[in-house]
C-alpha cells in the first residue's frame, strides 16, 4: 500500500520489495574475476552477521563487534578447514552501503579462495545477488537517488578521468542539487501563477512569475547541453580537421599528437584518404581525424576523399576548420554539414599574416604558438561548463528527462496562465524522473540491469 498523504511516492519501490523479496540476505564476489592480491565477498541483509559468525573465526564474534570495525582471523569451511586468513569488515544497519547489516570478507583474491568463501556464504543461507542489487537496496533504503545510483555505475565503468570526475560529482549529489534548484524555481513560478489566478485583483508582480521561470529555463538548457559533454567524457570524442589542401591539417594533427603520424608535404592533395590517431585532451580520449583537403578536383580518388571529408566533419563531435593565414583568404567550396560545432583556426601564424579574424585562433604547427589556446578551446567546446565543476547528465535516461522538462518549460512561456501551470507541473514531473524520486518500476529495473553482480 502506498504511504498515505505523500501522493503515493515510490510505488515502484514497494512493488519491487514484494517481488524480489528484499528482506533476504544476498551475497556476491565484489571484486573483478581473476587473480589479485585481495578479493572481497560482500554479504548484505538480516542474516549477514550470523553468516559471519559461522564462517569467520577471529578475536571476537562478528555479531558482537560494533559496526565500522574489522576483525582479523580465519575463513572456515563447513568442516572447520581453514580456507584462507583474512579480514571481516562489519557494518550495522542503517550505517552501511545498502542500509542493511553488511559484512565484507577480504581474503586473497584468487578465484579458488573466493569461490569457496562465496559457496560457504550461500550454504549458510544467503542467495546470490542479482546485478546491481546492493546498489538497488541502497536506492530503496533512500540512501541514493536514481541519478546517484547511475553515478555508482559510472564510477565502476569510468575509463577516463573526465568520466570519473563526473560520476563522482553525480554520486556526491551535486546533480540532484542542481535539479532541485531548477525545481524550486518552477515551484515559485507555479505559486505566482496560482496567486494570479486566485487573486486577480491583488496585483502579483509579473516579475515573481517571470524571473524564476527564466532562471529555470536557462539552467535546464545548460543541463541539456551538458548531456552531450557527459557522453563525450564517457565514450570519448571525434575531432575532424578540415580545410583546403595545404591549409596545414596534417601538420596540426602531428603537433597535437606530439609525433609525426601524418605525411606533410608542400604538394596540395597529399592526404587523399583519411587517417585517425588517438590522443588525450582534457582527460578525454580524443580521436583526431585528418581528412583530404577540400577543393574542386577532377581527380576521382581525390574527389572521393573530399566527399568523405565532408561526411567525417558531419559525424564528428567537433570540427577544426583550418585556413592558411599566410595566403589570401578563400572560402571553402563546400558547405559544412550542420550539427557539429566548429573551431576556426588560422594556421601558419609564424608566417606574415595575409589576413586576421578575431573569430579564428592563430596557431603555428611549426613553432607551437597558439597550441595551448587551441587545446583549451577544444576542451571548452567538448566539455563546456563541466570543466568548472558543475554536475552533468551522464546517461541517455537523464538526458531524456531533462529534454522533456525543458520542452514543457518552453511551452509554458507561450501559454496563458492556467495552461502554463499545467505545463510546469509536467516539467516538475520530468525533473523528478531525472533524479528518480518517483519513477516507474521498469525505469528502475532498466537502470540496475546494467550493473555488474557485486555492486
Ligand atoms: N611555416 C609554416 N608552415 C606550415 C605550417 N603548417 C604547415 N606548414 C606547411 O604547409 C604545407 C602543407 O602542410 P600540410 O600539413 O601537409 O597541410 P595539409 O594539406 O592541410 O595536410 C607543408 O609544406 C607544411 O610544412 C606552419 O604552422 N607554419
Ligand atoms: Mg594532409
Amino acid at each position: 500500500m502506498p504511504p498515505a498523504g505523500r501522493g503515493g511516492r515510490r510505488p515502484a519501490t514497494l512493488r519491487l520489495v514484494t517481488r524480489t523479496g528484499l528482506t533476504d540476505t544476498i551475497a556476491a564476489i565484489a571484486t573483478a574475476p581473476g587473480s589479485a592480491g585481495v578479493g572481497i565477498v560482500r554479504v548484505s541483509g538480516e542474516g549477514a552477521h550470523a553468516i559471519a559468525d559461522a564462517l569467520f573465526r577471529g578475536r571476537r564474534r562478528p555479531s558482537r563487534t560494533p559496526g565500522g570495525r574489522f576483525l582479523f582471523g580465519h575463513l572456515l569451511a563447513a568442516d572447520g578447514e581453514v580456507l584462507d586468513e583474512g579480514l571481516c569488515l562489519i557494518f550495522r544497519a542503517p550505517r552501511s552501503y545498502t542500509g542493511e547489516d553488511v559484512v565484507e570478507f577480504q581474503s586473497h583474491g584468487s578465484p579458488a579462495v573466493l569461490g569457496r568463501v562465496l559457496g560457504r556464504v550461500l550454504e549458510l543461507g544467503a542467495r546470490l545477488a542479482r546485478p546491481g542489487e546492493f546498489t538497488l537496496r541502497a536506492y530503496l533504503a533512500g540512501r541514493l537517488d536514481l541519478s546517484q545510483a547511475e553515478a555508482v555505475l559510472g564510477l565502476v565503468e569510468a575509463h577516463t578521468d573526465a568520466a570519473r570526475r563526473q560520476a563522482s560529482l553525480g554520486l556526491s549529489g551535486a546533480l540532484g542539487a542542481r535539479v532541485a534548484r531548477i525545481g524550486a524555481n518552477l515551484t515559485r513560478t507555479l505559486a505566482a501563477i496560482q496567486a494570479m489566478l486566485d487573486y486577480p485583483d491583488e496585483g502579483v508582480p509579473e516579475e515573481d512569475r517571470d524571473a524564476p521561470l527564466t532562471a529555470a529555463e536557462a539552467d535546464l538548457s545548460a543541463l541539456v547541453a551538458s548531456a552531450r559533454a557527459g557522453q563525450v567524457a564517457t565514450r570519448g570524442a571525434r575531432l575532424a580537421l578540415i580545410g583546403r589542401p595545404n591549409a596545414g591539417k596534417s601538420s596540426l594533427l602531428n603537433a597535437l599528437l606530439g609525433y609525426e603520424r601524418s605525411i606533410v608535404t608542400p604538394i596540395p592533395g597529399t592526404t587523399r584518404d583519411y587517417l585517425e590517431a588517438g590522443v588525450e585532451l582534457a582527460g578525454v580520449p580524443v580521436t583526431l581525424v585528418d581528412t583530404a583537403g577540400i577543393r574542386d578536383t577532377r581527380d576521382e580518388v581525390e574527389a572521393a576523399g573530399v566527399r568523405q571529408a565532408v561526411a567525417l566533419a558531419g559525424a564528428a563531435d567537433l570540427v577544426l576548420a583550418l585556413e592558411d593565414g599566410s595566403l589570401p583568404r578563400e572560402v571553402l567550396p563546400t558547405e559544412l554539414p550542420g550539427g557539429a560545432r566548429v573551431i576556426r583556426v588560422r594556421t601558419k601564424a609564424d608566417l606574415s599574416a595575409a589576413w586576421t579574424d578575431p573569430a579564428a585562433l592563430d596557431v603555428s604547427a611549426v613553432t607551437g604558438e597558439g597550441l595551448p589556446d587551441l587545446r583549451d578551446a577544444i576542451s571548452a567546446a567538448l566539455l563546456g561548463d563541466t570543466a568548472r565543476g558543475e554536475a552533468w547528465l551522464t546517461t541517455e535516461r537523464q538526458a531524456d528527462a531533462a529534454r522533456r522538462a525543458l520542452g514543457h518549460v518552453q511551452a509554458a512561456r507561450t501559454l496563458p496562465d492556467d495552461l502554463a501551470g499545467w505545463e510546469l507541473e509536467e516539467a516538475l514531473r520530468a525533473l523528478s524522473d531525472l533524479t528518480g524520486r518517483d519513477v516507474q518500476e521498469d525505469v528502475v529495473d532498466a537502470v540496475f540491469r546494467n550493473f555488474c553482480v557485486g555492486k
